[in-house]
């Protein structure tokens, strides 16, 4: 078992489309830090909760390492990764403690514009391109589709006029990017907003009463915003 921990660790993403908003949202909770000079690592001033400032990719592998406590990360990284440990076999480790209403987005199967879509039965044989393999792979056994998963780390909304896959599966939001290739999305495979992540079970030692108030403070503050 690790060291019990008087401190609170939470991971959010150093810069990116969640990085203002998750500090903007911690702030408003009443903490507030000292930045350290390679501006990783925020020493937590008004109370004892730290921030360390990393890829939002990372954030749920933080978490099932005990190296974080808590992260701030979408919904789509979180259960992608989720997904795949129990594909694997993996037990959970990590969960959604709290939607926090902003960052949001959906995991969207999109095609061709030149398509009449007629249904899922329509992907039977086709490739895939997308940077969420796990979901989508589990979207399509739920269907009953034999399909192939061309797992890209960017671009995907490319692949379809490069040739290297027929449809995508990626995150929208205004939809523009889709537009912008040609494709439209005809399927919505999960509903996304940056959560507060965090272990499956309770912290055991000084993190609880941390965690806990927390939690008030930050149910306090969607409350006011929603
Ligand atoms: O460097 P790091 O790895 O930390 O950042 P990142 O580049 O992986 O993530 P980032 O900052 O782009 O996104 C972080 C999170 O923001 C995502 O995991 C989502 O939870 C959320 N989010 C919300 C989005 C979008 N909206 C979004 N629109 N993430 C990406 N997009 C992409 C979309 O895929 C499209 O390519 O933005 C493009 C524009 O979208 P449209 O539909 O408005 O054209
Ligand atoms: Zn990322």
């Amino acid at each position: 078992t690790p060291a019990a921990r008087d401190r609170l660790r939470i991971a959010i993403q150093k810069s990116g489309r969640l990085a203002d908003p998750a500090r903007a949202l911690l702030s408003s909770c009443g903490l507030s830090w000292r930045e350290s000079r390679d501006r990783l690592f925020c020493y937590g001033e008004s109370l004892p909760v730290d921030l360390l400032l990393v890829r939002d990719d990372d954030i749920p592998g933080l978490i099932a390492d005990g190296v974080c406590d808590l992260g701030v990360v979408g919904r789509n990284v979180l259960q992608e990764q989720d997904t795949d440990r129990r594909a694997g076999g993996r037990a959970s480790a990590f969960r959604e403690w709290r939607a926090l209403g902003f960052g949001g987005c959906r995991l969207a199967l999109a095609v061709p514009e030149a398509w009449a879509w007629e249904g899922p039965a329509q992907l039977q044989g086709t490739r895939i391109a997308t940077s969420y393999p796990a979901l989508l792979a589990q979207w399509l056994a739920g269907e009953g589709i034999d399909a192939q998963v061309v797992q890209l780390s960017g671009s995907v909304e490319i692949a379809p006029k490069l040739g290297q896959a027929d449809a995508v599966c990626d995150l929208v939001s205004s939809g523009a990017t889709l537009a912008a290739n040609q494709l439209k999305p005809v399927m919505t495979l999960l509903e996304s907003e940056a959560v507060l992540a965090g272990p499956v079970t309770a912290f055991d030692d000084a993190r609880r009463e941390l965690a806990d108030m927390l939690l008030r403070r930050l149910d306090g503050a969607l409350r006011i915003r929603n």
